[in-house]
């Protein structure tokens, strides 16, 4: 009997479907947390979820819960998702083909006849990415009890707006604490979004678990002055302050074997061709395997920080805004997906995620591992993001093997917590 696969043209039609919220002329998507373009494209999951025969639930962060009735209700479901919010000016993959893949599956199931015995859940978890409201995976972490609602709810973005006001605003602040915890497992299926898979010629990317990561925000503060009277010697100027303390922090990660750091957002005050800069916020992300490298890695930095202040005459704030720790996946989970990919022909690789993922929350609450397939060019939060239709549908055939699988675990069977 052959083996049971996913429409890889249904598939294609969903991600270019819901590519259409928030496309951008080079072909990439702008749909940032809680816009129109994220309202519209969450209308069109749910229609979609709902016409395959799934209930929706939205909690009060919005993550979108589609629900696909097992036969024995009462025992924990097996749960796949990702996020439908984007990088401005991102790519047509990035999470949201863990979403429109868990539907494929369930399409699939549903063509093949096939009820499992457990519930099987996709979410749609609330600002993922972080950019317009920090920090980022805000949905699944209020769900794991690691970032206060409340809290989030008074996030701002640039323009003053906040969280629980957009989420209202485009109709999205559920009622409902729906929580299908216990969870019999998680998978969430994601682009590798690096080089690694592409460069060793494998189809499948099995991830031992997330990387940890540490974000900053850090102030500088200068003397703002006229461009042309001020002599060279009596500036203090937060532009060139914060261009030393680019290039520590850059050299400081190049340096490390394990640690990458990044500088993402600079904002120069008054930002005026003929104003020296009096004040520079700036975004630190610092990410690592190793947790004590990783530390070690932010104390570096932070004292470059300190000791480029003082030679420019500025004063600076540093604040680390987020923290979160390494998410190691379950081994036996990531066994089985390593055992179905095999099945399937697949070539597969074991790795580490150096994205973060909305499961290096989920992972603190249900067993978890991810799947992943290469990044063309190893390029992502990017409009040029890119993986073949070939590789999509070979990540959703392996989903959809590992849902067949732990959906029909029976009673009893159970998967330890990572530890
Ligand atoms: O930043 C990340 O790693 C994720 O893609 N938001
Ligand atoms: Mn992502
Ligand atoms: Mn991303």
């Amino acid at each position: 009997m052959s083996i049971l696969k996913t429409d890889s043209e249904r598939l294609k039609r969903f991600l270019t479907e819901i590519a259409v919220f928030g496309a951008t002329e080079n072909g990439g998507v702008t749909r940032l947390a809680l816009t129109d373009e994220d309202r519209d494209a969450r209308n069109q999951l749910k229609a979609w979820f709902e016409e395959a025969g799934c209930e929706t639930h939205v909690d009060r962060m919005g993550n979108m819960f589609f629900v696909r009735p097992g036969r024995n209700r009462d025992l924990a479901p097996v749960l796949t998702g990702s996020h439908c919010d984007s990088q401005p000016q991102g790519g047509r993959f990035d999470g949201i083909l863990g979403i429109v893949a868990g539907l494929e599956v369930v399409c699939a199931l549903n063509d093949a006849g096939i009820t499992l015995e457990r519930d099987f859940i996709v979410v749609n978890w609330t600002n993922e990415e972080g950019s317009r409201f920090t920090p980022g995976t805000t949905g699944s972490g209020v769900f794991a009890g690691k970032l206060e609602r409340e809290a989030m709810y008074g996030l701002t973005d640039r323009n003053g707006l906040t969280f629980g006001a957009e989420l209202e605003r485009i109709g999205y602040k559920g009622v409902e604490d729906f929580d299908p915890r216990p969870l019999h497992a998680n998978f969430e299926y994601h682009i590798e979004q690096g080089p690694v898979l592409e460069r060793q010629g494998k189809t499948i990317g099995v991830p031992k678990g997330i990387v940890c990561l540490r974000w900053y925000d850090v102030d500088i503060k200068g003397v703002p002055n006229h461009a042309g009277p001020t002599p060279m010697n009596e500036r203090q100027d937060a532009v060139y302050a914060f261009s030393k303390m680019a290039v520590n922090i850059f050299e400081i990660g190049l340096a490390s074997n394990d640690v990458v750091t990044t500088v993402g957002e600079v904002h120069p005050q008054p930002n005026s061709r003929n104003v020296i800069a009096g004040d520079v916020h700036f975004t630190i992300d610092i990410r690592g395997w190793d947790e004590t490298e990783t530390d070690r890695v932010c104390s570096e930095v932070e004292e470059a920080i300190r000791k480029n202040a003082e030679a420019t005459g500025c004063s600076v704030d540093i604040r680390q805004t987020w923290a979160v720790e390494r998410a190691p996946f379950q081994p036996e989970l990531v066994e089985l997906i390593h055992e179905k990919a095999g099945e399937l022909g697949l070539p597969a690789l074991d790795m580490v995620s150096g994205a973060s993922h909305d499961t290096v929350y989920i992972n603190q609450f249900a067993p978890s591992a991810m799947i992943f397939v290469p990044s063309i060019g190893g390029r992502s939060h990017a409009e040029v993001e890119e993986t073949s239709w070939a590789d999509c549908t070979a990540g959703a055939d392996t989903l959809l093997h590992c849902i067949l699988k732990t959906g029909n675990d029976p009673e009893g069977v159970t998967y330890a917590m990572a530890d």
